[in-house]
This record gives structure tokens, C-alpha cells and sequence, in this order.
């Protein structure tokens, strides 16, 4: 059978377009395969009113060449949903990767030829411009994002519904506009979260439909200061370096204290700054808020009274309580989401008791009362990790199936490859640090880690890479044992698969922080990639 690419690369969002440049500068020919119209991934996706990355916009963006990193100029703090599939485009026009890449096809089926050891890779259209047909590779290399694979849970009577019905993760790309509708939003995850500030403004009502109340901290966005991107500019090697020795992969300051042993008064002065601060790193008060169940307490009671501070309507501000501890679920990062609920045309409905009993024609009943609105939001996320990889069917070494394979939930040997599953490389797959971190330093390391591997395989004229079974299941094994480590294991979220029924509840990615993650990639290289079996 002959080859026609080194690799296949599987979507085109920062993993795929970062795959195919890489791959390019070490001489192997690629192809990239995506399902949408353009370059983007999440990005192009995600195109909810209110969308935005929780991570700063200096620190979400590559750092592989650092001219791009000085011409690119970011204008807020928070890098909103367009000005991200902005910085998209461009990269995939300055680094010139649309030559390589074929959009609106989708990868359906890659089967492993065993007596070649060649990838068959069968495409379909998802419009006018995509190709239907089959190439061949030696290499696949799946770059389809981690939450990329929207979530329509099957409320009984959805398709009944007269209105337009979005999903927050597959919104229309000519937007919408809710000027003088009612609307109802199912969810209050950090999509709902983002969105529905912005469509209170605009919609005449606004229903928000709540199982779970989350939190959430101020993003304090501003437009950035040009002092301050000047600064950044010319100290960016030594940020990215420090970003790189933090869990998360983000460059801001850990408190090393501990909230339990801290005495009241400091230790609400240390949440209140970062409360101040605005983000994510409100998790970072102390370094003990996933580990111990006092602490967590403490930074969620704290985040818990500043809901009575906003909200006026007191059975309101109770349901929008969260229960659970903070941090199970990912942060979530707002402008004015608790202030909306005290606008005239916003309605909270707590279902926390009792699930949805079913979408109507004009709207949905729960608990024995029935809403009406025009247009029906679904903030209803992810089959997230899992989701957008099983939706191919790959099928290994026998024909074996990676569904079949990950039915009990998926196992990998560093998150980046399956045994059973020769020259198949995951960027940011399961077992890999990528949701809980930064994900664009993630997606560099994979794809730096795929790419040198490659060229270790060329240069010692191997054409075959698998990982061995026994390392697998030391890496799933280490994986798990340091997810007990956290309080984070403990509960509900889609880090276990708990938002989509029957799906095997296994916290899935690698909690042991971005440094330890990167240290056990480079023993393995180290040691001439140990836990592989090169053939
Ligand atoms: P999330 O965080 O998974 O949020 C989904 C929301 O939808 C959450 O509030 C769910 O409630 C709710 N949901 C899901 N199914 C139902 C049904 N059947 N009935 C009622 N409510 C439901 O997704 P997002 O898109 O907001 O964010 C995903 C990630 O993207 C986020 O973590 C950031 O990293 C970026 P539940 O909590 O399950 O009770």
C-alpha cells in the first residue's frame, strides 16, 4: 500500500494548526482533515454572546515563535470568542498551513493496516467544500479539542419545541439576535455563565434554568494597558518559563500558606485580594484549597457570602448558593453574572430538586409548571475528553475498536497514545494534564513531544511506535492514584463523565500539574522512549 502523507493530523484548532507547522519544519508532509469551514476549533465553534477564554490573553497564545508573540497585539485582558478566531487566522496565514488543510470534512473511520503498519483514513463532507474519500498515513495524530463534543441532553419532548433551539457549543455563525424574545437557558456552567449577562440585555425575558449553582469569581476584564503588554513583550521567555513551573501552567503566584493554619483576618484578606484581582487564580489564595475539606470551605464560604452581597431578591440569592465544594467543578470567571439576576426581565428556577419533566411546544414544564419562551438555550456542555475522539471509529491492531477498548473509560500511557493503537498520538487526551491547565503551553508540549518523536523514529529507522501495556497501566494507575490526592475526585463534574449518563466515571486527565507532567515526558525520552515498543 503506498503512503500518501507522514501524518494525518485530525482538526485544525491550536493543536492541529501547531501539529501541521511543526511537522512541516522537521520535513514530514501532513494533512490536515476539519469538520468546520475555517481554522479555530473551540473558537470557531463557541460563538455564544459573551464568549471568552478564563485565561489572559498574554498567557492563552503560542509561544513557539516569538515574532508572532511580539507583532500580535491583544486588546483585553480577557481575549474575547472573535479576537481569539482572529489570532487563529492569522497564524494560519503567516506560518501559511491552509495549503495543507481540507475543512468541512470530517474524519469518520482510521483503520490500522497491521501487515503495512499504515493508517487508512476514510473522510466524509459536512458541506459544499469537503471531500469524501480515504487517504493513507503513517502517522494519525488527533488534535479535536477536549470539550469539542456538545452535549444535548435528551429532555424528553426537545424536538418538539417550536422555537430555534442553540447550543452554546455549536452557536450559528451569523449570531443571534434575542431583541424582544423571551428565552430560556438550560445550565448555569461557564458557557451560561458568560452568556447570559449578554442575552439579558438584549432578550425582553430571560429564564435560567438552574441544577447545579456554580461558582464563579469576577474576571475584573479591562482593556489592556500598552505599558503593561510592553512590559510582557519584553519579558515574555522568562513568563513562559515561570508560567511552565506552575500545576496549571499559568504564570501567577501560589500562596504556599495554607488556609486553615492562616488566622481569619489574613486569610480573608488573602481571598480578597485575588477577589480583587479578578480569575482563576482565586484558587491559588493557598495552596491547600483542593486538598483539604476546612480550607475548601473556607474560600467557599467566602465566595458564597459575596452572592447576598450582589443579589437582591434574598430566595434568589439562597438558590444561587452552590453546595458543593469549590473547584470540584472548574472555576468559572464572570462579568455581572450574579448582578443580572437582579434585572427585572431575568428569572431564576431552581431544579436542583427535580430534573427537567419536559420541553413543550412553546417552552418546558418542571416541577409541575410550565414556562413559555420563544428561543431555547442550551448551555448544556460537553461529552468532554472522551467525546470527540470516540466519535471517530478507530479501529487498532485486530479490528479492536478504541470504544470497545475504552469502555470502561479511557486508558492511555501519558495521555498522548493507546496500546493497541500503534503510531495514533493524542494531543491532550485523556490521562494528560491539558483541561486543567493553560491549554495552549499543553498543546505545545504535545506537540513538540509528537513531532521530536517522530524524528527520533526517522532517524532510527523505525516506522512503528506502540505503547507497552504494562507502562500504560503504570501511567492510568499513577494517573488515578494522584486524583485521590484532590478533593477535585470527589465529586460530580465532567472531569469524571458524571454531566453525561453511562459514561464510565473515571477522573480523566492528569492532575499532578503541568511540571510533573513534563518531567515524566522527558524521562521517557531520556530513556530512549521508555514504555514504547519501536518497531
Ligand atoms: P458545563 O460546565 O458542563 O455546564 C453545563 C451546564 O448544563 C451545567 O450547569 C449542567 O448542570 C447543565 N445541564 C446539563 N444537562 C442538564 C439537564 N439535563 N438538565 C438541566 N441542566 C443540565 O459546560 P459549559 O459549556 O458551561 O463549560 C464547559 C467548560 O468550558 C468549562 O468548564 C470551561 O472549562 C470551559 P449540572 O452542573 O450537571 O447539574
Amino acid at each position: 500500500m503506498s503512503i500518501d502523507f507522514d501524518a494525518v493530523i485530525i482538526g485544525a484548532g491550536f493543536g492541529g494548526m501547531y501539529m501541521l507547522h511543526r511537522l512541516r519544519q522537521k520535513g514530514f508532509t501532513a494533512r490536515v482533515f476539519e469538520a468546520g469551514k475555517g481554522v479555530g476549533g473551540t473558537w470557531y465553534w463557541n460563538r455564544y454572546p459573551g464568549a471568552r477564554c478564563d485565561v489572559e490573553s498574554v498567557q492563552y497564545s503560542y509561544q513557539f515563535s516569538s515574532e508572532l508573540e511580539q507583532e500580535w497585539e491583544w486588546s483585553e485582558r480577557y481575549a474575547t470568542q472573535p479576537e481569539l478566531l482572529r489570532y487563529a487566522n492569522h497564524v494560519a496565514d503567516r506560518f501559511d498551513l491552509r495549503r495543507d488543510m481540507r475543512f468541512e470534512t470530517r474524519v469518520a473511520r482510521a483503520t490500522f493496516d497491521e501487515a503495512a503498519s499504515i493508517w487508512k483514513v476514510e473522510t466524509e463532507r459536512t458541506g459544499a467544500s469537503g471531500t469524501a474519500g480515504s487517504v493513507t498515513a503513517r502517522f494519525v495524530i488527533t488534535a479535536m479539542g477536549c470539550l469539542s463534543s456538545p452535549n444535548t441532553p435528551k429532555i424528553p419532548g426537545l424536538e418538539e419545541f417550536k422555537g430555534p433551539t442553540y447550543h452554546t457549543g455549536n452557536w450559528p455563525h451569523e449570531g443571534v439576535d434575542f431583541t424582544g424574545k423571551t428565552v430560556g437557558v438550560i445550565g448555569t456552567g461557564s458557557s451560561a455563565i458568560q452568556s447570559i449577562p449578554v442575552i439579558a440585555e438584549q432578550a425582553k425575558h430571560l429564564t435560567v434554568f438552574q441544577r447545579t449553582a456554580n461558582y464563579t469569581v469576577p474576571a475584573h476584564n479591562r482593556p489592556l494597558d500598552p505599558d503593561y503588554v510592553r512590559q510582557v513583550k519584553a519579558n515574555y521567555p522568562e513568563m513562559r518559563r515561570r508560567a511552565k513551573t506552575k500545576p496549571a501552567g499559568i504564570d501567577f503566584t501560589i500562596n504556599p500558606a495554607s488556609a486553615v493554619e492562616t488566622p481569619e483576618e489574613e486569610r480573608n484578606r488573602q481571598f480578597q485580594e485575588r477577589w480583587d484581582y479578578g480569575g482563576l487564580g482565586f484558587m491559588a489564595s493557598f495552596s491547600d484549597l483542593l486538598l483539604n475539606d476546612d480550607s475548601n470551605k473556607f474560600a467557599a464560604d467566602f465566595v458564597r457570602a459575596k452572592i447576598g452581597e450582589v443579589v437582591k431578591d434574598p430566595e434568589t440569592a439562597a438558590a444561587l448558593v452552590p453546595k458543593n465544594i469549590i473547584g470540584c467543578k472548574r472555576l468559572c470567571v464572570d462579568t455581572g453574572y450574579w448582578a443580572t439576576f437582579n434585572r427585572p426581565n431575568v428569572t431564576l428556577v431552581d431544579i436542583s430538586d427535580e430534573p427537567i419533566e419536559r420541553i413543550t411546544a412553546n417552552g418546558l414544564r418542571a416541577k409541575g409548571r410550565d414556562y413559555t419562551f420563544d428561543c431555547l438555550v442550551l448551555a448544556t456542555g460537553f461529552d468532554a475528553m472522551t467525546g470527540a475522539l470516540l466519535k471517530v471509529d478507530f479501529r487498532g491492531r485486530g479490528g479492536v475498536s478504541l470504544k470497545e477498548r475504552w469502555n470502561e473509560g479511557p486508558k492511555t500511557y501519558l495521555g498522548l497514545t493507546v496500546v493497541g493503537f500503534p503510531n495514533l498520538f493524542m494531543i491532550t487526551g485523556p490521562g494528560s494534564p491539558s483541561v486543567l491547565t493553560n491549554m495552549l503551553p499543553s498543546i505545545e508540549q504535545h506537540v513538540d513531544f509528537i513531532a521530536d518523536c517522530l524524528e527520533a523514529l526517522r532517524r532510527k529507522g523505525k516506522t512503528v511506535i506502540e505503547a507497552e501495556p504494562q507502562a500504560q497501566e503504570a501511567w492510568v494507575g499513577h494517573v488515578g492514584d494522584v486524583s485521590n490526592i484532590t478533593l477535585r475526585s470527589t465529586c460530580s463534574s465532567w472531569y469524571v463523565g458524571a454531566n453525561i449518563p453511562g459514561k464510565p466515571r473515571v477522573f480523566m486527565p492528569y492532575i499532578g500539574g503541568l511540571p510533573a507532567y513534563i518531567q515524566a515526558c522527558e524521562k521517557v525520552v531520556a530513556n530512549g522512549y521508555e514504555g514504547f515498543a519501536l518497531a
